[in-house]
């Protein structure tokens, strides 16, 4: 059985993990509008992705007794100035995600819920994953710099890693 407090500090991830979903939603949509194909389907596979770490979490809740809640999500930003900016800030949005997994897992430890703290570590491995491929991507484009052809490989190098994740 979760406590009350494991179980709203569990909602507010379920909250993060909707709005992860919402902000690369949107990124995608931008990517598609800018001719940026490969990497607007990588996009919205990561899109998916999150509303599927959503999904398991919310399950885990009612599994333990609690009710996972659906709550109202703000509108991300539109647009973005380039796509290395795009890319910057999936960065920078995966290391605030870990970081709030991390809060969450001293939670469940602090609390002696070792359900909640085993069932966790699914999502510490997960976001070791997603920031170093986030951070293979901004070294990518680093050394793509100013180059068109670079730019146009890098694209299907998105559509691949979309089609294989
Ligand atoms: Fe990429 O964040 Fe979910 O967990």
């Amino acid at each position: 059985m979760l406590s009350k407090t494991i179980e709203s500090a569990l909602n507010n991830q379920v909250l993060i993990e909707a709005d992860s979903s919402q902000i690369y939603l949107s990124m995608a949509s931008w990517a598609e509008t800018h001719g940026l194909e490969g990497i607007s389907m990588f996009m919205y596979a990561q899109s998916d992705e999150e509303r599927m770490h959503m999904l398991k979490m919310m399950k885990f809740i009612n599994e333990r007794g609690g009710h996972a809640r659906v709550s109202e999500l703000k509108a991300p930003k539109a647009s973005h100035g380039t796509f290395k900016e795009m890319f910057q800030e999936l960065y920078d949005h995966e290391v605030f995600v870990s970081n709030s997994i991390n809060e969450l897992v001293h939670k469940a430890l602090t609390e002696k819920d070792y359900a909640t703290h085993n069932f966790l570590q699914w999502y510490v491995a997960e976001q070791v994953e997603e920031e170093s491929q986030a951070k293979v991507i901004l070294d990518k484009i680093k050394l793509i710099g100013d180059d068109k052809g670079g730019l146009y490989l890098f694209d299907r190098d998105m559509q691949q890693m979309a089609s294989n994740s």
